[in-house]
Order: structure tokens, then C-alpha cells, then sequence
């Protein structure tokens, strides 16, 4: 697996903007492979694909990845990024979901600002953190992330903060990049996806993390199928908080939690 450093400059960004860029940290064949794979799943799920957690319009959604091929541990084992979630979230970490996601092509409906699953930090800090992996360009106009640098620290969320979190932030800034980039972002920082204005779908992976005493926003041990837990290394069932009585008890009521979809 090819997985490029991160440098003492993306690790400060993340602290004080909420996010990092890692440039190209997926080679061509990995993002191909992804593609595929993605193309593939959504063909064989059709009109419920995304069903298994939330519809959103405007966007066609994949959910569950890590049950739906072993080629999605690439985005939520590697360890240069699993280094920056620590850093965000402190040691202990689990994988609280892995989605992909496709903005359509003039499918309108752009996201509110939002920290993800509604999230804001309490006594012992940061708990959320998402990681973006690009499979095909984030430009001006189909669809990119737009964020606020250092909303992370606010303690609050858009919701309260602002009359209206549609609308254009003076704060906020576009990050668009190039497929085979990756965002890590702390969670709690208001994003959102804009809307897509360009002739083609505009597609990535989403692996979202928390602290271990947080719950799963969608519940792995419920959703891998045994066959699937059963291939799994140490390392993965850890990640995955497959042997955790804690996680059992945080996650397994059903709840399921986006940052702004109802
Ligand atoms: O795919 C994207 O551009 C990110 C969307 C996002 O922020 C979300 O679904 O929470």
C-alpha cells in the first residue's frame, strides 16, 4: 500500500483549520479500483442505494462500505491518516461509518453547513473526525466542500450560530483538489457540500471516525456480515470496535445520526 508522509504543515493545519489536504495520496489504480467497485454497487442497489442509512436529495449515497468489499479497508486503515485522527481525537478511535457519496450533476439541493452528526465537543474535546477521499476532482463548480477555517473551535454549531446556514458563510473557503486527494477534517468543523453545476456526478468515499466513547453512526457489528468479520485482522475487529462491550452498549440502539438529514 502506498501511503505518502504527512508533513509537520498539514498536521498544524488541521489543528488550527479544522482541515488538511493530503495531495495524490491515492495513486490512479487505487482510485480506478474504487471507482469501479462504486459503479458496480451502485448497479446492483438501484433505487435503494444509500436506503441502508439516509437518502439525501440532490446526492446519490452508498452506505455500509466495509461489509461491501475487503478494497474499502484502504480508506479507513491507513495509518498516516489514522495518525491525524488520533491527533484530532486522541488514541483511542473507531470507525463510526465508511460511505461514498456522488453529488449530481445539476441535482441541485446543496448541504447546510453542518458538523457531522450534529455534533459539538464536550468536556474531554474533539469526538468526530471524516475523512474525504476524492475519486474525481473537486472543482468551483460540481460540487466541492466549503468550510469554515477554525469554526471547529466555536463550540457551537451553524444551527445556533447563524440565521441561515444555507447561505454563503464571509468565513468560508472552497476546497477542491484533485481525485487521489484526501481531506481529514475534524468533524465538528461547519462543511458542506455545494451544489453540483457541472454536466457529471461528482463522487467520494467518506470515512468518518469517533472517540471510543462515542456511538457508531451506523453500528458495525450489527452490519458486517459474519463472513466479513470473520476475514478481519486484529487490528481491523479493533477499529471496527467488533469485540468493544462498550461500543455494544453506545451503539446498538438504533438511532442514526447524520449532522443535518432528517
Ligand atoms: O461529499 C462531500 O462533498 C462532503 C459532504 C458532507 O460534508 C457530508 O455529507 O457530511
Amino acid at each position: 500500500m502506498h501511503t505518502p508522509p504527512v508533513s509537520k504543515k498539514q498536521a498544524a493545519e488541521l489543528d488550527s483549520d479544522g482541515f488538511t489536504i493530503l495531495p495524490q495520496f491515492l495513486t490512479p489504480a487505487e482510485v480506478d479500483a474504487f471507482r469501479q467497485r462504486i459503479a458496480q454497487l451502485f448497479d446492483e442497489e438501484g433505487y435503494s442505494a444509500g436506503s441502508d442509512f439516509k437518502l439525501e436529495p440532490g446526492a446519490k449515497r452508498l452506505a455500509n462500505l466495509v461489509n461491501k468489499g475487503s478494497i474499502f479497508q484502504r480508506a479507513f486503515a491507513d495509518s498516516s491518516v489514522l495518525a491525524l485522527v488520533r491527533q484530532v481525537l486522541g488514541r483511542d478511535i473507531k470507525l463510526s461509518s465508511l460511505n461514498a457519496r456522488s453529488a449530481i450533476a445539476g441535482g441541485g439541493s446543496p448541504q447546510p453547513l453542518h458538523a457531522d452528526m450534529g455534533a459539538v465537543p464536550d468536556e474531554k474535546g474533539y469526538w468526530v473526525c471524516n475523512v474525504v477521499w476524492m475519486l474525481d476532482d473537486f472543482t468551483e463548480v460540481n460540487g466541492a466542500l466549503r468550510a469554515v477555517p477554525g469554526s471547529h473551535r466555536s463550540g457551537r454549531l451553524p444551527q445556533q450560530a447563524l440565521a441561515d446556514p444555507f447561505a454563503a458563510h464571509p468565513g468560508e473557503v472552497l476546497i477542491t483538489g484533485e481525485s487521489g486527494d484526501v481531506v481529514v477534517m475534524n468533524a465538528h468543523l461547519w462543511h458542506a457540500g455545494t451544489e453540483n453545476r457541472a454536466a457529471a456526478d461528482r463522487l467520494a468515499l467518506h470515512s468518518f471516525f469517533c472517540r471510543h466513547d462515542k456511538p457508531q453512526q451506523q453500528y458495525q457489528k450489527k452490519l458486517l456480515a459474519p463472513a466479513v468479520q470473520s476475514q478481519l485482522s486484529p487490528e481491523l475487529r479493533d477499529l471496527l470496535a467488533l469485540d468493544d462491550p462498550l461500543n455494544d452498549v453506545l451503539s446498538s440502539q438504533d438511532v442514526v445520526r447524520s449532522g443535518f438529514m432528517k
